[in-house]
């Protein structure tokens, strides 16, 4: 955002302010506050002009000055209303030397999942790609994942939403013992080299406020869940507890593990080295996948995971 616009937002917090007070706290015209405010109206910025001066009554937008606007986190917010993929972008800006970044858009019309797979990303989701630039031994990678996936948790449950986690990258919720639908997937991707990670995209899709009939069989929103929320106010939770996480990876996969749909559920996981079934123990410190076979207990780290029913 524009640095004037974000002082202008900063005094009123403190406000009512007047005009004339804001034009000479800033250093600027009248002409250019009334411009400022004005700009900011367009933006969503509910902005009240009263006897005492302006106040912000809210902010009904859903774009990056919005979102950045009283998020206590260090992202500066792209915004597009519709993009091919949010982590297309991240990745451009990540591969420009970029940091702290948070692409979202309202809609993403060529989205993708985890292996090239389609993913469904109409109007009135939350999709969002975050660029950060770690000092990290790229086998912690997998913790921003999990980070993710324990902020979005969060996020889902604050409104409303039973939200748990499947290892790895899903965040679901529970129909019965066993099934459950898919309100959320993560998409990770990195560059570096053998000992450190150079960036990291994290990709969140998170079907908020949208019909079901819009999405694949076997999905879920908080629309349908607990009703519409304000997604200004969900993308800043999300990207609160993301950031505090991946400034405190030691305490990610405790949390995780609070949230853990998988752990205690009969699983198929499917590997690169072939399918592996059993009961799901645990997630190690790293984040892998911990099964116990018929054959002694293997460490999975990465896969898909299914949850079975009991045998
Ligand atoms: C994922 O892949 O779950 C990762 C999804 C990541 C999406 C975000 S949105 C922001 C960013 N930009 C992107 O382009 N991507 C990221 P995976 O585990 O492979 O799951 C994909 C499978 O989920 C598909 O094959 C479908 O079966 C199902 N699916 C597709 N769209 C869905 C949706 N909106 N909700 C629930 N399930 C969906």
């Amino acid at each position: 955002m524009n640095e004037t616009r974000r002082s202008i937002l900063g005094a009123l917090d403190d406000g009512p302010i007047s005009g004339p007070e804001l034009a000479e706290g800033l250093d600027i015209s009248r002409a250019a506050v009334w411009k400022h405010v004005e700009e900011l109206r367009d933006a969503g910025f509910e902005i009240e002009s009263g006897g005492d001066g302006y106040v912000l009554a809210g902010v009904a937008a859903y774009n990056g000055p919005a979102v950045e606007y009283g998020l206590d986190a260090p992202f500066t917010v792209e915004y597009y209303d519709s993009i091919g993929s949010t982590n297309d972008r991240a990745r451009e800006l990540a591969t420009a030397g970029v940091a702290d970044v948070a692409v979202l858009a309202d809609e993403q019309i060529g989205g993708r999942g985890r292996l090239d797979r389609e993913w469904a990303a109409p109007a009135g989701g939350v999709w969002l790609s975050v660029v950060s630039r770690p000092s990290i031994a790229p086998a912690r990678a997998p913790l921003y994942t999990l980070a993710a996936a324990v902020a979005t948790t969060r996020a889902a449950r604050e409104a409303g939403v039973d939200a748990r986690i499947k290892w790895p990258n899903d965040v679901v919720v529970p129909v019965d013992d066993t099934a459950y639908r898919k309100l959320a997937g993560i998409l990770t991707e990195m560059e570096g080299e053998t000992d450190r990670v150079e960036w990291l995209a994290v990709g969140i899709g998170v079907n908020a406020n949208i019909d079901t009939a819009d999405l694949p069989e076997s999905a879920t929103s908080v629309r349908a869940e607990a009703g519409d929320v304000d997604r200004r106010v969900f993308v800043q939770r999300l990207l609160e507890e993301f950031d505090a996480y991946r400034t405190d990876l030691d305490a990610v996969v405790p949390a995780w593990r609070e949230h853990a749909l998988t752990i205690g559920q009969r699983v198929r996981v499917d590997r690169p080295s072939g399918e592996l079934v059993g009961d799901a123990v645990d997630v190690t410190d790293a984040g892998a996948l911990v099964v116990e076979t018929d054959d002694g207990r293997v460490t999975v780290s990465a896969g898909d995971c299914e949850h079975l029913r009991p045998v």
